[in-house]
């Protein structure tokens, strides 16, 4: 039986990578950090809270020496590294902070592998953010990356630090540069789940108006629960080495604003410019959506779309869930929980 570790266990991806290990029979140890309140929602919601294979296990990876123990203590065939701090938007104002997690702490695992034992296979959560500016689209594996963010900075050297311990040490490092993916898992801060959740709370009458930032950025969104069987496949192939994951189609946030809508059942139509752009609900005239410039971020990432036909080549990955049927499960599910009175 194969033993895994796979740091932010609390995570959308942590959950969902979580019990596809679980599936598989591997013994997993999802870490988690100490905080007045941990909230394992995810997991519970998945049902593997209380799986007899499942152990989880306090750790922060900004600590080297706790980095170091837990290897000596799970002593895994696997290392899934998920935990950061993801949020592109407060990034920017805990740089530091965001260095520190996101960066460094790959970089502390990385120095485990190394001392602790050559043969664990690593998993770097890389992102599309490291694209930033368009240099070329689609992106893929060898388009120069320009990122645009404290985020997209700690990442980029997390992913080079991957494979450079790979070509130093021999160490089955694997980067997987993955585009946004999404679910009803996806923490509310991130614009999808945001306008998900909205969108339900303004149909149940909850809610009156849905604010946010810049609607024009174009995003290559999939489903996570797709993206996290990439994850695994890359560390059971034959040769370390970075990937794609993406569905090479791109929309913009108003586009998904606009599905959200109507996966309700509400039809919007959308008004006005930049700051003064609204969406009003095209039966009742009212008005659903508008912008509050506190949303827009110092340097935004304006298109991302990627290629991930080497992830189909290679490891026979591809995603299958449409922009149309992810978007429908999330305003669903959201229904489902804001009508029962709860929504995490
Ligand atoms: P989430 O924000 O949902 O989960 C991040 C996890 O990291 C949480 O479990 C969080 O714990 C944990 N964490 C944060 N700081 C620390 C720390 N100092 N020590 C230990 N754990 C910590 O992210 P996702 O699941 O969406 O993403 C997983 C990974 O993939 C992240 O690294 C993200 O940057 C990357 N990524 C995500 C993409 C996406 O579209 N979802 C795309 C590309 C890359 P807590 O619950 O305590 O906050
Ligand atoms: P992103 O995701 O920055 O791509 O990072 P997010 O959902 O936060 O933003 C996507 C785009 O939507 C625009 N936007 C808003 N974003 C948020 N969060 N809230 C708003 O109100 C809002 N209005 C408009 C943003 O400006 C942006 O252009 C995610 C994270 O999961 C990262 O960890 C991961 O690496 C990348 O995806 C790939």
């Amino acid at each position: 039986m194969k033993k895994a570790i796979v740091t932010g266990v609390s995570g959308q991806d942590g959950a969902y990578l979580s019990q596809l290990l679980l599936d598989k029979g591997y013994t997993v140890f999802g870490t988690f950090r100490r905080t007045s309140s941990v909230n394992f929602w995810r997991i519970e919601e998945l049902g593997i809270q209380n799986h007899p294979n499942l152990h989880l296990v306090e750790y922060d990876l900004t600590d080297l020496g706790a980095s170091i123990s837990l290897l000596n203590k799970c002593e895994p065939d696997e290392v899934y590294n998920l935990a950061a701090q993801s949020f592109v938007g407060v990034s920017f104002e805990q740089p530091s902070t965001t260095a520190q997690i996101t960066g460094v702490g790959a970089l502390n695992l990385l120095e485990a592998i190394r001392l602790v034992n050559t043969k664990i296979r690593y998993y770097q959560a890389s992102t599309s953010e490291m694209f930033g500016k368009v240099q070329a689209v689609p992106q893929k594996e060898d388009t120069p990356f320009y990122p645009r963010s404290p985020y997209g900075v700690a990442k980029l050297f997390a992913h080079w630090m991957t494979v450079n311990y790979r070509e130093s040490y021999d160490i089955f490092g694997c980067s997987g540069i993955l585009f946004n993916h999404e679910s009803p898992l996806r923490g509310r801060e991130f614009v999808t789940r945001k306008i998900t959740d909205s969108v339900a709370k303004i149909k149940l009458g909850q809610l009156d108006v849905l604010e946010l930032g810049n609607l024009n950025a174009k995003r290559d969104w999939g489903f996570a629960k797709e993206y996290v069987e990439g994850m695994w496949r890359m560390l059971q192939a034959n040769q370390p080495d970075t990937f794609v994951l993406a569905t090479n189609r791109t929309e913009t946030v108003r586009d998904f604003v606009r599905l959200a809508f109507k996966g309700a059942g509400i039809d919007v139509e959308f008004f006005g410019k930049d700051e003064n752009e609204t969406a009003v609900d095209s039966t009742t005239g009212k008005v659903v959506m508008t912008i509050n410039p506190k949303f827009y971020r110092p340097a935004e990432v304006e298109l991302l779309i990627g290629d991930p036909s080497k992830a189909k080549a290679v490891l026979g990955w591809q995603p299958t869930t449409s922009l149309e049927s992810l978007c429908e499960m999330m305003v669903k599910e959201d229904l489902r929980r804001n009508e029962q009175g709860f929504s995490f």
